[in-house]
C-alpha cells in the first residue's frame, strides 16, 4: 500500500512535471489558437497557471482569490501553480468564473486554467496544434498576385483535405502566427539586383546593397541579350517578392527588407568574395549563396585566407555578436559526380548548406551529396516537374527558376521570419533549430537515411530534411540559447606517412576522450566534425573516405569523382560532417581510405587532424531526450539511387528537351560524384585485405 501510494506521488509529480514543461511556453506561443475549439482528447484540470507582478504576494494572491498557491512554475520565479479544489480534478468545461476571478485581481498579470493532454513529447504535440492551425491558415490567407496559386512549394491544397503530411514547407502557418520578416535585413550575394523591379522595389534595401564589380552603390545587373545576370534577381525575389500587389508572386519574407551586392559579374578573388560575405556584416542579418567553386566534378576549393576572416567576422561581430546567418546552395554537379565535400563554401560550419527536393520529395538529378548539407527546400526535379516561381530582368516573373541555387533563398526567407520570432537566436542556434525541426517524413522515400547516436535522422542528400518555417518558429519561440561552443583537437601523436593504394583499404582508429580534462575544451555534445586531412595521390577522383564515429555513425566524407583525374591530392582539406550531431565524442573514431577503381594508383594519407565542435552541457532542447519522429504516413526507401551514368543521360534529355533560357542556371562555381549511397565502403572481403590497422591514442 505504502509502496503503491509512493509509486502514485513519483507518477504524479512526474507528470506534473512534464506537463507543465510542455503546456506553459505552448499557451503564449499558441495564443491565436482558441483552445476552447478543439478540446476533443482534452480536459480542463483544476489547475492554474499565474503571472504575478509580485512574487512576495503570491500567497495572499491565492487567498483572495479562492485558490491554493503551490508555489513558482520552474524555471519561472513570477508564474504560479494554483489550486483549486472546488473545481472537478477533470472536466470538459473551462471553469471560466475562476480564470476571471484571477485575471480580475489587480496583482495578476495573467492567468489560464491548465489543459490535460496526452503525455506525448513535443513533437507531437506541435504537430496536432500545427495540422489545426494549418488547415485554418491555409483557409484564411489568399493573395491577389497572379503567380501565387502556382507557388506549389508553399502551398500544398491537395494533403489539407486528408489526414496525410502537407508537403511543403509550411510557411503559411508560418505567416498566420504573425511573421513575414518584419525588421530583418536579407542580402543576395550574387550577379546584381534588379531593384526597381515591381515586386522588389518596396522592399529594396540600398543600405543592404553594393556593387563590387563597378565599386558603386547601385547593384542593377548589366544587361546583355542573353539576360547572363538573371540570376541574383531571381533568388531576391524567392526572398521578398511582395505579397498582395497584383505582380508575380509572394516572397517568403514578404516584409523583410532586401539588398543585393553585385559580385559574380567580373573577376571573382579572394577580396572579392571576402568583401562580399562581410559587407555590413554589422547591419545584414542573413546572407544568401547561391554559387560556389565549380560543380565540374574534378574542383577541390575552399574559401580564401580574407573569405575564411570574412565568414569569422560575420559570426563574431554580425548581429550584435550573435553572428549573421549565411545560407549556401550545396551544388549542382549532380550529373558530373560532383560531391560538396570538396567545396568548402558548404562545407564551412559558419554556412548553412541547402539541398533540394523535388515536387515528388525526390533528390533531383543535379544534387550533390555530401555531410556537410544541413537542410533541403524545393526546387526543380525532371522536366515535367514544377519550377520556382519569382521576379526576372525587365520587371518580369518567371515560373522557371531552377538548382540548388533556388533552395538557398527559400531558405534564407524561412530564417528571416525564424529572426522576426526570435531575434536573440545566434547562428549555432539556428543550426540546432534546423537540426531540431527538419522534417525527415516526406523524404523517407529516399535512399541514404540514417539515425544517428543522438537520435536525428540523416541523409548525405538532405541533411536533417526538408525546412519547416512553422515548427522552426514554434521552437524557436521558446528556445534556449545552446550554451558555449567548444573546440576539441584530436591529433595523432607521432603519426607516420601511411601508403595507399587501389584495392588496398587502410583503417585508422583514433581513440579520443573528447578532451575530457581540459577546462576549455571538453565536449559531450556534438554540432560539427571536421577531419583534417593531407594526402599525396596519383588519382585523387578514386579515393573514398569514411568516418565513423563512437556511437558507430559511419558517415562518407569522400566518394569517387569520376571526372576528377587531379594528381594534387588534398592539402590540410578539411571534410566536415553534421552527421553525428549530438554524440557524446568519446571513443573510438574510425578512419578508412579505400581506392576501389581498376587504376593503378599510389599515395599516402601524410597527415590529419580531427577537429570536434560542441558543448559541454547539454543544450536544452535535447534534455526531454532525443527528437521524436512521427513515422505514420513515411513510406520508406522506394526509389532507388541513380548511377552517374543515369544522371548524365537525364542532363542530356532535359538539356534536349528545355528552353535555353529555363536550363540550369550556371553561376554556380561547380564541382562531384556520387553513384552509390552505400557508406559501408567497406566490404568484409575487403576488410579481410585490409593491410593495416594503426591505432592512436590521443590523450
Ligand atoms: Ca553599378
Ligand atoms: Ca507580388
Ligand atoms: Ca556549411
Ligand atoms: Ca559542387
Amino acid at each position: 500500500m505504502l509502496v503503491l501510494k509512493l509509486v502514485n506521488t513519483i507518477g504524479i509529480i512526474l507528470w506534473l512535471g512534464s506537463f507543465l514543461l510542455l503546456n506553459v511556453s505552448s499557451f503564449v506561443i499558441n495564443n491565436k489558437l482558441d483552445h476552447e475549439a478543439d478540446l476533443n482528447n482534452k480536459e480542463y484540470i483544476r489547475e492554474w497557471a499565474a503571472k504575478v507582478s509580485d512574487p512576495v504576494e503570491a500567497d495572499l494572491i491565492a487567498l483572495e482569490t479562492g485558490f491554493i498557491n503551490r508555489g513558482p512554475i520552474q524555471p519561472f520565479d513570477d508564474i504560479y501553480l494554483f489550486v483549486n479544489p472546488e473545481v472537478p480534478h477533470r472536466s470538459k468545461r473551462h471553469a471560466k468564473e475562476h480564470t476571471e476571478r484571477l485575471n480580475n485581481h489587480e496583482k495578476v498579470l495573467w492567468a489560464e486554467q491548465q489543459i490535460s493532454k496526452s503525455r506525448v513529447k513535443r513533437d507531437n504535440l506541435d504537430e496536432k496544434f500545427d495540422k489545426r492551425a494549418e488547415k485554418e491558415a491555409y483557409r484564411s490567407v489568399s493573395y491577389d498576385d497572379p503567380e501565387w496559386s502556382n507557388q506549389w512549394y508553399l502551398r500544398d491544397k491537395k494533403s489539407l483535405e486528408t489526414d496525410t503530411p502537407i508537403l511543403d514547407l509550411h510557411v503559411i502557418t508560418a505567416w498566420y502566427k504573425g511573421f513575414s520578416g518584419k525588421g530583418v535585413v536579407v542580402t543576395v550575394l550574387d550577379d546584381g539586383l534588379e531593384w526597381n523591379n515591381t515586386d522588389i522595389k518596396p522592399n529594396y534595401d540600398p543600405e543592404a546593397s553594393y556593387d563590387l564589380n563597378d565599386n558603386d552603390p547601385d547593384p542593377t545587373p548589366r544587361y546583355d541579350p542573353s539576360n547572363e545576370n538573371k540570376h541574383g534577381t531571381r533568388c531576391a525575389g524567392e526572398i521578398a517578392m511582395v505579397a498582395n500587389n497584383g505582380f508575380c508572386g509572394v516572397g517568403i519574407a514578404y516584409n523583410s527588407k532586401i539588398g543585393g551586392v553585385r559580385m559574380l559579374d567580373g573577376r571573382v578573388t579572394d577580396r572579392t568574395e571576402a568583401q562580399a560575405i562581410a559587407f555590413k556584416h554589422k547591419y545584414i542579418d542573413i546572407y544568401s549563396s547561391s554559387w560556389g567553386p565549380n560543380d565540374d566534378g574534378r574542383t577541390v576549393e575552399g574559401p580564401g585566407t580574407l573569405a575564411t576572416e570574412a565568414f569569422i567576422k560575420g559570426i563574431t561581430e554580425g548581429r550584435n555578436g550573435k553572428g549573421v546567418i549565411y545560407v549556401w546552395a550545396s551544388g549542382n554537379g549532380g550529373r558530373h559526380g560532383d560531391n560538396c565535400d570538396c567545396d568548402g563554401y558548404t562545407g564551412s560550419i559558419y554556412t548553412i548548406s541547402i539541398s533540394s527536393a523535388s515536387e515528388h520529395q525526390l533528390s533531383p538529378w543535379y544534387a550533390e551529396k555530401c555531410a556537410s548539407t544541413m537542410a533541403t527546400t524545393y526546387s526543380s526535379g525532371a522536366y515535367s516537374e514544377q519550377k520556382i516561381i519569382t521576379t526576372d530582368l525587365h520587371d518580369q516573373c518567371t515560373d522557371g527558376h531552377t538548382g540548388t541555387s533556388a533552395s538557398a533563398p527559400l531558405a534564407a526567407g524561412i530564417f528571416a521570419l525564424v529572426l522576426e520570432a526570435n531575434p536573440d537566436l545566434t547562428w549555432r542556434d539556428m543550426q540546432h533549430l534546423v537540426a531540431w525541426t527538419s522534417q525527415y517524413n516526406s523524404l523517407a522515400q529516399n535512399p541514404g537515411w540514417k539515425t544517428n547516436g543522438a537520435g536525428f535522422k540523416v541523409n548525405s542528400r538532405f541533411g536533417f530534411g526538408l525546412l519547416d518555417a512553422s515548427a522552426l518558429i514554434d521552437s524557436a519561440l521558446k528556445w534556449k540559447t545552446v550554451p558555449t561552443k567548444r573546440i576539441c583537437e584530436v591529433i595523432p601523436n607521432g603519426f607516420k606517412p601511411v601508403e595507399i593504394k587501389t584495392g588496398s583499404p587502410i583503417q585508422i582508429d583514433i581513440k579520443s576522450t573528447g578532451c575530457k580534462g581540459e577546462e576549455n575544451n571538453h565536449i559531450r555534445y556534438l554540432e560539427h566534425v571536421q577531419l583534417y586531412v593531407t594526402i599525396e595521390y596519383s588519382r585523387r577522383g578514386d579515393l573514398h573516405l569514411n568516418l565513423t564515429s563512437p556511437n558507430g555513425t559511419n558517415t562518407m566524407l569522400l566518394s569517387e569523382r569520376s571526372n576528377d583525374a587531379s594528381t594534387s591530392g588534398f592539402v590540410n582539406w578539411p571534410f566536415m560532417s553534421i552527421h553525428t550531431w549530438g554524440e557524446d565524442p568519446s571513443g573510438t573514431w574510425t578512419i578508412r581510405i579505400n581506392d576501389r577503381s581498376k587504376h593503378d594508383n599510389i599515395g599516402r594519407l601524410t597527415n590529419f587532424k580531427l577537429v570536434l565542435h560542441g558543448t559541454y552541457e547539454i543544450p536544452e532542447y535535447m534534455k526531454n531526450g532525443p527528437r521524436n519522429y512521427d513515422e505514420k504516413f513515411v513510406q520508406k526507401e522506394t526509389v532507388k539511387e541513380q548511377s552517374t551514368e543515369k544522371r548524365r543521360i537525364k542532363f542530356k534529355e532535359e538539356s534536349d528537351e528545355t528552353k535555353p533560357s529555363e536550363k540550369l542556371v550556371g553561376k554556380m562555381r561547380f564541382n562531384n560524384a556520387a553513384n552509390d549511397d552505400n557508406e559501408d565502403d567497406l566490404t568484409s572481403s575487403e576488410e579481410n585485405f585490409m593491410n593495416l590497422l594503426l591505432k592512436y591514442f590521443n590523450s
